[in-house]
């Protein structure tokens, strides 16, 4: 069984709690640009979310809430234009830093790279979306810029389908010239546990965010509250078919570290543990 070798993330809920106030602000900002009185609040967006990409949920909305809807041009443009707006006003949203990476991200990150496990992306997000959140996060001096610590960023409308569907960690994995074995993977809703599976990508954490916390996660090899930081409570196990073999070893790191993952990896992929 190959050793662990890269870690691929998710990025929205997993790497930043980006969609209630980030991507859900910027929908509504660019609504309110077209001059339309749609308003997703907290609670509908929820809903919403269960169609990934941004593109897909303004269709969906148009479908199930606003059936009578007439576009001023053809609708693929009109949501095309929208999004686009959307795009600027999120891009803008983090490059001020107004969300900040996740408790334990940057930590985990750095532990990562300082042993040589490669790290990827695999979202739905549009890539400015990323690049943006991440140039903003702020990094020890002698690091550089947070998005060059990926070595692969598969985002958005570069594969036919996106999640739940296996396509952009399968490219992931292909970029990477990885087995699914090979790596852990890091998500946070039951869209990306689907995906990620789908890819074989068994070695899964999840870290539920603050739209997540109630779907069934129960499929990932361990689901938790959080990466935790040293000195801070240790994150809470909520579920997962590791979540037995694998707390011990999180009760002793006392967070999220590599060797959680290395428990984790070695758990999903039946070596006994070492
Ligand atoms: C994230 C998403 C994204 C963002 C919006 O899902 O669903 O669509 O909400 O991004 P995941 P765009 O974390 O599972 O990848 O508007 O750029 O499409
Ligand atoms: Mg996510």
């Amino acid at each position: 069984m190959p050793e662990l070798e890269a870690i691929i993330f998710d990025v929205d809920g997993t790497l930043a709690d980006t969609e209630r106030d980030g991507h859900r602000i910027a929908f509504n900002a660019a609504f309110a640009d077209a001059g339309l009185d749609w308003e997703w609040s907290v609670p509908l967006y929820g809903e919403l979310l269960q169609v990934t990409g941004g593109k897909e949920r303004i269709r969906a909305y148009l479908a199930e809430h606003l059936p009578d809807f007439s576009p001023p041009e053809p609708l693929d443009d009109f949501i095309r234009g929208l999004h686009r707006r959307k795009t600027a006003h999120y891009t803008q949203m983090m490059r001020t830093g107004s969300i900040g990476l996740r408790p334990g991200v940057l930590r985990l990150l750095r532990e990562a790279m300082d042993a040589g496990i490669r790290l990827a992306i695999a979202t739905t997000t549009t890539p400015e979306n990323v690049s943006a959140l991440l140039s903003a996060a702020p990094v020890p001096g002698h690091y550089p810029a947070l998005e060059h610590w990926f070595e692969v960023i598969a985002a958005g409308d570069v594969v036919p389908a996106k999640k739940p569907a296996a396509d952009i960690f399968h490219l992931a994995l292909t970029e990477l010239d990885l087995p699914a074995n090979a790596c852990v993977a890091v998500e946070d809703s039951d869209n990306g546990v689907r995906s990620a599976l789908g890819a074989g990508l068994d070695a899964l954490l999840v870290t539920v965010s603050s739209y997540t916390r109630d779907q069934d996660l129960a499929a990932a090899a361990l689901v938790v509250d959080g990466l935790g930081e040293p000195g801070s409570p240790p994150p809470k196990v909520l579920d997962g078919g590791c979540a037995d073999p694998v707390a011990g070893v999180l009760r002793d790191a006392g967070c999220v570290d590599l060797t959680v993952l290395r428990a984790l990896h070695a758990c999903a992929f039946g070596r006994s543990g070492d």
